[in-house]
């Protein structure tokens, strides 16, 4: 056993290391050389039966043999992947002028789009906006809002409700206004409360009109000394903002909510522009909101004073909004889902509604 490192010829073994030409070959070389049954491994194994004079001789050279031919895989290993890298390079491509993909399809609904533009408006105005559940009970969707089991308005309602669950105190239902939002609020929140509740509501009524879901934003202030003034002023300055238009005249009349004492319904001024009613101006009216002040009883339910906190209140449907300031004429065709609807009334979402760059999109 003069030198067993000879029987493996190392000059062969590197050129081969060297000319391998990808990992998979690179890679067979590593394991015939270095794997558990690899020669250079066997040779490793083969120290353990060496006298410790020939152990001090053959050692050193078989681990640095064992080093060299790690050194060389490792450099081979290292160029394989330098030459990969520069064909990527060589070959691929990026054309910076090529548009985004892919592109976009859909656009912000015109009921979102609303949305958004009266959050702006009311923000300004020191509101903030107010969401609770569309599943409600019949206390705050109704018996908070003075409007008991026996009264007419709940029958008027159309509502959705839910099959009566054993033992459940209260009766469960889809909204049929945001109004139960504000109770939640006035519950749960020491006044003043300046808040505008957005939302779906639900009704049992379909026609050219009217749809099962619908869009409504309820409007409430609750501080002390409020009157009706501040109302008509807060729905004029709303309306001037939303329509873009100083030419707003309101012309409030006489009605009854169980909610509101005194109520009133708004109507709003229209002119006729190129054969169209467009809002503004004053050669009719047109009911647009409904309105009035908070009753004692409401304010009473929620655990609050009348004798000290009054609010006013108002509420509108935002499909209805939205058709009169862009044009609409069909309500069903808010809620088809047709693109092309979409495409000819939908909003960038990058056209977010601003006070300072106006509203309107
Ligand atoms: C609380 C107290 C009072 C909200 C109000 C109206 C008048 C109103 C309708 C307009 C068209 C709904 O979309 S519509 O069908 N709403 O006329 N809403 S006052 O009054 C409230 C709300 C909450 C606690």
């Amino acid at each position: 056993m003069a030198s067993q490192t000879h029987e493996i010829d190392e000059t062969t073994l590197l050129a081969r290391i060297d000319a391998a030409p990808d990992m998979a070959a690179l890679e067979a070389e590593r394991v015939a050389a270095l794997g558990k049954q690899g020669t250079i491994t066997q040779l490793l194994k083969t120290m353990g039966q060496m006298s410790p004079e020939q152990r001090q001789a053959e050692g050193p050279r078989i681990h640095g043999l064992r080093e060299r031919v790690t050194t060389a895989i490792a450099d081979r290993k290292a160029a394989l992947e330098a030459a990969a890298l520069e064909r990527k390079l060589a070959t691929e491509t990026l054309d910076m002028t090529l548009p985004a993909e892919p592109r976009l399809q859909g656009s912000v609904h015109p009921v979102s789009q609303v949305m958004d533009e009266l959050a702006e408006i009311f923000a300004d105005l020191g509101f903030s906006v107010a969401t609770g559940p569309e599943i409600e009970d019949d206390w705050h969707n109704f018996t908070a809002l003075n409007i008991p089991e026996s009264h007419p308005a709940r029958a008027m309602h159309d509502t959705f409700y839910f099959p009566d669950e054993d033992g459940a105190e209260r009766k469960m239902l889809l909204r049929t206004h945001t109004s139960p939002v504000q109770i939640r609020t006035m519950v749960t929140q020491k006044p003043p409360i300046y808040i505008i509740a957005p939302g779906r509501t639900y009704r049992s009524d379909s026609d050219a009109t009217h749809t099962p879901m619908f869009h409504q934003v309820e409007g409430l202030v609750i501080d002390r000394g409020i009157h009706m003034g501040h109302l008509k002023w807060t729905l004029e300055t709303f309306l001037k903002a939303f329509f873009e238009r100083d030419d707003i005249v309101l012309r409030l009349r006489p009605s009854y909510f169980p909610f509101t004492e005194p109520g009133a319904e708004v109507d709003v001024g229209f002119s006729i522009e190129k054969g169209k009613r467009v809002i503004g101006g004053s050669e009719g009216w047109m009911e647009v909101l409904g309105s009035g002040m908070v009753h004692p009883k409401v304010i009473a339910a929620c655990g609050l004073d009348p004798d000290e906190w009054q609010g006013f209140a108002f509420g509108c449907g935002i499909d209805r909004l939205a058709m009169l300031k862009y044009g609409m004429d069909d309500l069903r065709a808010f809620f088809d889902g047709d693109l092309r609807w979409l495409k000819h009334y939908g909003f960038s979402a990058l056209d977010v509604p601003t006070l300072s760059g106006g509203v309107g999109a």
